[in-house]
């Protein structure tokens, strides 16, 4: 049994090569690390003819914060599982496993150099025209997969054991649902913004929306959720969009990774006030951010229908009309998880770059105080939309 050792460039090559199947005998092979998340080791290993596998590993500890925050390994664990799972329903949009060693919580994945991160793409205003459809696809087809709609209830009560996930969770349920709502010295924001954080923390009908959004985070095992969809978890280029990262999967509530990804694209486009000075230029990315988010909602939303339709093995949840309450619910959820991560991203430990590396500061300011007023917004008024045009005209009357 192999034991825990973390790798430099060194030993994750002796390690590759160890395992003698990803490239000829005689090849030279390279490697680099180039992580720059929040918690993990990433290796690119190259031979000389430019084949290519990436190399994640786990540190016993969180990368950005250090060794006084210590991590549970069995996180490598979990994502490989949930990229497998989540592979099995939806190939074109989950990066490949191509091996897996929970011991030395390595995972070795197909290299997907040939797209970039969603983040920097978004932050340079480049945009990607398959990007809604692609996403609300991925998230329609592995949750309602891994869904009561779908699997026996034997077998999803084993998945939820074997997705069990509390060290990751209590990092969202900290992170995301209380430290922004309290004083906590992880959270990160300039004193300009104080008197509308505590104003935020005082808004007793706020925080009772978020006291719901959290129980229901705690305790909804709806579907295998990747946990982080944020946009520096998504890979795209013309014709390909691939989710990476989901160590923050478990058995949740499915509103919150359409959520989260809304909510992304609405940092982005409030941090492009305070980035693109040509009003055509910003007017064009904003209505490319709406368009994505209204094509996200609606095929999220037909796509969960369709798959109901044909593919619904349970028999009570089979009744005449039920899909369409279901499906409210969870849209009403994502919208109040959307607010979340714009609250929390924009005072809380874990910024965007969207926004952080906005350089000039009264710009950045009043970037962070639209966030925060419309994720505040978000969360107070989902409940009142029934439908995704009323999410989106929601969204639309807080932006403009
Ligand atoms: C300490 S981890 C901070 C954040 O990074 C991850 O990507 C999650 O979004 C988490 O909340
Ligand atoms: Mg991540």
């Amino acid at each position: 049994m192999s034991k825990y050792a973390a790798f430099d460039n060194e030993t994750a090559l002796d390690y590759i090569k160890s395992l003698g199947q990803f490239f000829a005998e005689d090849a030279q092979l390279s490697c680099y690390e180039f992580g720059d998340g929040n918690l993990n080791l990433v290796f690119r290993i190259e031979d000389q003819a430019n084949n290519s596998i990436i190399l994640k590993q786990a540190l016993p500890y969180a990368r950005c914060v250090g060794e006084s925050w210590p991590l549970t390994l069995d996180r490598a664990r979990i994502e490989a599982l949930v990229l497998q799972q989540h592979g099995s329903v939806c190939p074109a949009h989950t990066a490949s496993v191509l091996h897996h060693d929970s011991n030395l919580a390595v995972t070795i994945l197909e290299d997907l150099g040939h797209l970039a991160i969603l983040r920097s793409e978004l932050i340079a205003g480049r945009t990607f025209d398959n990007l809604g459809y692609d996403v609300a696809n991925y998230l329609a087809t592995t949750s309602f997969y891994h869904s009561d709609f779908y699997l026996d209830p034997q077998e999803k009560k084993a998945q939820v054991q074997t997705f069990t996930n509390p060290e990751l969770c209590a990092i969202t349920e900290d992170l995301f649902f209380d430290d922004p709502y309290r004083d906590c010295e992880r959270n990160n924001f300039p004193s300009a913004l104080t008197e509308q954080v505590m104003q935020l923390r005082q808004n007793k009908a706020l925080l009772c929306v978020v006291a719901r959004l959290k129980a229901k985070f705690l305790s909804s095992p709806q579907t295998l959720l990747h946990g982080d969809v944020h946009t520096g978890s998504i890979f795209v280029g013309a014709k390909q969009t691939k989710l990476i990262d989901p160590e923050f999967g478990f058995f949740g509530p499915i509103g919150f990774d359409i959520g989260s990804f809304i909510g992304n694209l609405l940092l982005n486009y409030c941090a492009q006030n305070g980035r693109v000075k040509e009003p055509p230029k910003r007017r064009d990315l904003h209505s490319y951010l709406l368009n994505t988010i209204s094509t996200c909602l609606q095929q999220f939303e037909q796509q969960w229908h369709t798959l109901s339709q044909k593919h619904t093995r349970d028999h009570a949840l089979q009744a005449a009309g039920y899909i369409d309450s279901f499906l409210q619910e969870v849209l009403q959820d994502a919208m109040g998880y959307c607010g979340a991560e714009l609250v929390r991203r924009t005072i809380g430990l874990a910024h965007v770059a969207d926004i952080a590396d906005i350089a000039d500061e009264s710009q950045r300011l009043l970037v962070q105080k639209q966030t925060l007023q419309l994720g505040e917004q978000l969360i107070l008024n989902a409940k009142s939309c029934r439908s995704t045009d009323d999410f989106y005209q929601l969204i639309i009357s807080f932006v403009h």
